[in-house]
């Protein structure tokens, strides 16, 4: 056997064993830990991949390091190259996977217990994935409000904003903004409103309340799957630890990462989500209704 075949038959053995555990009556909640991994399938790039990764690519927005773009202090002083990035990442254009599909299935199955993600995409809601079972620990770019009196914005305007590249601000006509003032268009001086920002979480930000929430739930898990991420953004890398210890832990993604594989009895699946989740389906004999699922998406 070479060795490639010696690690595609380890990976089936542990695929066929992940589904009859999945099968089992034990395996009643299942919780996921998700990342941007499970999204670069859609065309959406990751942050880390060698190449292709956003970091990678983010030598033309000038910035004095990559993660700059994702800082709330940095983007208070200079939000261009964000409102760049948002250009490119705006959800609407993207379809979901196979992965998201497959989330959908877990919760039609009664399978799914709660769905951590740290994509701001929306996908898996776009799969179908009832919004109760996801924690979008990142937040999304579904909202958007003034980073300083916090007011929402409206949706259609933040779209036509990022659509047409420029950068919006707050219409709340009593935010006094960081306090600045500016002349406007006729000629008078006036306080400066504060940016306007989707509700992603920057770093510099605290996680939404439903994450903290959430968090004691994961003492119920039996199963729990950390699929396409590099799990080093805390406090979310953490949750893969607060397990108990009888609980099946799986990774599923194209490198080994955090302490997954550190366990007894954790499976690690290298490669792409997509494969690895079809295979899996088709161990559990839910493959046809798989691709019926992500077909209607
Ligand atoms: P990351 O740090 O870029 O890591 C991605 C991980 O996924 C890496 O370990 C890759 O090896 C792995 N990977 C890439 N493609 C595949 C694939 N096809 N199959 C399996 N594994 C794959 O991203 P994280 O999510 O860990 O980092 C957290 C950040 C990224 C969060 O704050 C997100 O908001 C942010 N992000 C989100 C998106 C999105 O919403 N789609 C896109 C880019 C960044």
């Amino acid at each position: 056997k070479t060795l490639d075949e010696s690690t595609a038959n380890a990976r089936g053995d542990d695929i066929a064993s992940l589904a009859r555990y999945m099968q089992s009556k034990t395996c009643r909640n299942v919780f996921l830990m998700l990342g941007a991994g499970i999204s670069t399938a859609a065309g959406i790039p990751d942050f880390r991949s060698p190449d292709t990764g956003l970091y990678a690519n983010l030598a033309r927005l000038n910035l004095p390091y990559p993660e700059a773009v994702f800082e709330i202090n940095f983007f208070r002083r200079h939000p261009e190259p964000f409102y760049m990035l948002a250009k490119e990442l705006y959800p609407g254009k993207f379809r979901p996977t196979l992965t998201h599909s497959f989330v959908r299935l877990l919760a039609s199955k009664s399978l799914l217990h709660t769905c951590f993600t740290q994509n701001i995409d929306t996908l898996e809601r776009r799969a179908g994935v009832p919004a109760g079972k996801i924690i979008e620990a990142h937040g999304s770019f579904a909202t958007q409000r003034c980073i300083e009196c916090k007011r929402p914005y409206d949706d259609e305007k933040m779209k036509k904003a990022v659509k047409e590249g420029s950068i919006p601000r707050c219409e709340n006509a009593k935010c006094k903004g960081t306090g600045k003032t500016r002349r406007n268009e006729f000629g008078e001086e006036e306080k400066e409103r504060g940016l306007v920002k989707p509700d992603i979480v920057f770093f510099g930000e605290g996680l939404p309340d439903e994450f903290h929430r959430a968090i004691p739930t994961l003492r119920e898990a039996d199963l729990l799957i950390v699929m396409g991420t590099s799990l080093t953004v805390r406090p979310f890398a953490m949750l893969a630890e607060l397990v108990r210890e009888g609980c099946l832990r799986v990774l599923i993604n194209l490198e080994k990462v955090g302490d997954l594989g550190d366990r007894e009895d954790d499976i690690v699946c290298l490669g792409k989500c997509d494969e690895i989740v079809q295979e899996l389906a088709r161990e559990l004999g839910w493959e046809e209704e798989l691709q019926k699922a992500w077909e209607a998406t």
